[in-house]
């Protein structure tokens, strides 16, 4: 079985193909580049994501929509987190927590699948922990290095161990049992 993922992340197209190919799926990336829509959480904003893809590819296709939500900073950066990443960085977004005690975040993707002509369908998964103090860590992606679990970032834990438990297996599950539901 194939499914086209489509992504210009290769730090999420790694981590999803890692999951899928354990449960013998083959994820194809295609780096299509569709305008994404604006909106307060990021369901809406995989789902047309999805349905743009599939309807202009004329394939079933899955997509990620993915942010890292800070308690302290009421949710921020959120669905704006690609634009936090690329402008500011790690260290802009740990100066805007500097004195601030409670450091509660979570990660949330929203994989959404569709196929051409249909409405999209949307499965999400999230993942507790605390903002560090400090970048620590060289494993995973954006915001891994300042995302502390258990006492370790994701950026120390590598992609193995996240993919275990992380926000986007946990949506990527749900896909799958939504897979298997149709057999
Ligand atoms: P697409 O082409 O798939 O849209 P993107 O990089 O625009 O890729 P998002 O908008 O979903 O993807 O990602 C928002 C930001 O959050 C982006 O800068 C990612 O690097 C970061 N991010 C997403 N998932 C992450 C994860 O599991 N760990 C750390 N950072 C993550
Ligand atoms: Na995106």
């Amino acid at each position: 079985q194939k499914i086209i993922f489509v992504t210009g992340n290769a730090g999420k197209f790694n981590e999803i193909r890692e999951i899928l190919a354990n449960f013998g799926i083959e994820a194809i990336q295609n780096k299509g580049d569709y305008p994404e829509i604006q909106a307060d959480d990021l369901e809406p904003i995989a789902a047309a994501s999805a349905k743009a893809a599939a309807d202009d590819l004329k394939i079933p296709v899955l997509v990620d929509d993915s942010g890292l939500f800070i308690k302290a900073l009421n949710g921020f950066p959120g669905p704006y987190s690609r634009f936090v990443e690329d402008h500011l960085g790690n260290p802009r977004v740990l100066k805007l927590m500097e004195g601030e005690q409670n450091r509660e975040a979570y990660f949330k993707t929203v994989v959404a699948f569709c196929r051409p002509g249909e409405e999209p369908l949307t499965f999400s998964g999230t993942v507790d922990g605390k903002i560090a103090y400090e970048e620590r860590g060289s494993g995973g992606f954006g915001f891994d290095p300042i995302f502390d679990y258990n006492g370790k970032t994701f950026g120390e834990l590598g992609t193995e161990f996240k993919n275990t438990i992380s926000h986007r297996r946990r949506a990527v599950d749900k896909f799958l049992e939504y897979l298997k539901s149709l057999d």
